[in-house]
């Protein structure tokens, strides 16, 4: 693992957007999707997919899915379901309420939240599709009233319903009825524009391959998308007390994601670096996914050197990491000063697996830089909110001639007519 100096780690990294030809390949998908429906999911299913299907094959039954149940072993359903509990718990606190405001004028001014009515949630198939991800896309729509969520998953993953039975029974267990085995950008644009078989969704959230990605690209607009995730990061900021191979099993831990993964140790201590670097190389001899892990290590891994833990500190704001670990002496303290994390996790036993199966939080978190700006998964991606006005014709009154002013500033005069012509009814009588 490399040791440098903080100032000489490059902060940024390229986004994939696709080849040229793997977007006109991804629209010409969606436009035959949109055009024929079923017919060209089903033929697109068995080009990509290698699986030949009638449209009624398309839905899983629900014999299909209580028969996956006896296909997964007990102790992740028992997991499983405790880790449901949790993160329904914690999405349950950012509920939001309607309001409504009232004056002394009689004016009434509110926000109403209301739960998309429809979603559609991507799960890959192949080395990342997760159970614990199906649970991270679910919960939040199911916690914010979405009364339709429907899964879409590749028809080849195993298992006796063509689907991995691991995958069925999360979604199941997160509350998810309706599902259909179809992946790829054809999945994506049947549920953005509706089949003879599947109904149109109002929004698409969940991960998938590039094709996937610029699908999702290219219905943004007709329904609503979640962020495209890129790959997974950890910086970890500790100092010179923190334990070195705790260190670098969290690294790792986030590392063995990805050959593109990026885990990065901030510290001010160069015998806490040494140590972890070590450690690093000690615990991949044996991770069965070292190849991935290495690869992540050598090209995204890094331990910065800084002079004080105030400097670390300005590193993490500056590289917005996706997950922030705080192994120092007293982690609550410097909270106040981290301004650009996804998730931070304080003290030697929030390790990062503790959120991404099981403590509560979201484990879907802006990568790349963007928790600069953005925020996990949470329940407000899945209600919409309509805005609430009532005046009174006292405010009516009072107020009238500065909308008129504005209005006629921007050459609207209908606009100032609308008013003026209630000022002219009205003026007098009330107020
Ligand atoms: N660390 C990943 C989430 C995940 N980990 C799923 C295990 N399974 C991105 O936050
Ligand atoms: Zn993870």
């Amino acid at each position: 693992m490399r040791i440098m100096r903080a100032e000489q780690f490059g902060l940024k990294r390229e986004v994939e957007y696709g080849t040229p030809e793997q977007n006109a390949s991804a629209l010409k998908i969606v436009g035959d999707v949109k055009a024929e429906g079923d017919a060209a999911l089903l033929r697109y299913s068995e080009q990509f997919d290698g699986v030949k299907m009638v449209a009624e094959e398309l839905s899983v039954t629900r014999e299909e899915i209580e028969a996956a149940y006896s296909d997964v072993d007990e102790r992740f359903l028992t997991a499983i379901r405790e880790a449901a509990v949790n993160i329904r718990t914690f999405h349950e606190k950012q509920k939001r309420n309607s309001w409504m405001d009232l004056s002394s004028d009689g004016t009434m001014l509110g926000q109403i939240m209301r739960p998309l009515k429809r979603v559609g949630v991507y799960v890959p198939g192949g080395k990342a599709a997760y159970p614990s991800s199906v649970l991270m896309n679910v919960i939040p729509a199911q916690v914010a009233g979405v009364p339709e969520i429907v899964m879409v998953t590749p028809p080849a993953t195993g298992g006796k319903a063509g689907i991995d039975p691991y995958i069925l029974v999360a979604a199941a267990e997160a509350g998810v009825r309706e599902m259909y085995r179809v992946g790829g950008a054809q999945a994506i644009a049947a549920l953005a524009y509706g089949t003879e078989s599947i109904a149109p969704v109002d929004k698409i959230t969940g991960p998938g391959n590039i094709y996937v990605a610029l699908a999702k690209r290219a219905v943004f607009g007709a329904v609503d998308i979640d962020s495209i995730a890129g790959p997974s990061e950890i910086v970890v900021l500790a100092d010179e007390n923190a334990d070195a191979a705790y260190i670098a099993a969290d690294l790792l831990s986030q590392a063995e994601h990805d050959e593109m993964a990026s885990a990065v140790l901030v510290t001010p201590s160069e015998a806490l670096g040494e140590a972890v670097a070590a450690e690093v190389e000690r615990q991949l001899a044996t991770l069965p996914r070292a190849e991935i892990a290495r690869a992540s290590i050598d090209s995204y891994g890094a331990v910065l050197l800084v002079d004080s833990i105030d400097e670390g500190i300005a590193v993490v704001n500056q590289l917005a990491p996706e997950h922030l670990e705080v192994l120092t002496a007293d982690p609550m303290k410097l909270l106040g000063h981290i301004e650009n994390a996804g998730a931070i996790f304080l003290g030697p036993y929030s390790s990062e697996p503790v959120g991404d199966y099981f403590a509560g939080p979201n484990h879907i978190i802006p990568t790349n830089g963007t928790a600069r700006f953005s925020s996990p998964v949470n329940v407000d991606d899945f209600m919409k909110k309509s805005s609430l006005i009532y005046y009174s014709k006292e405010a009516l009154l009072a107020n009238g001639d500065k909308i008129m002013t504005l209005a006629r500033h921007e050459g609207l005069e209908g606009h100032a007519r609308a008013i003026e012509i209630r000022l002219e009814k009205e003026g007098g009588s009330g107020a």
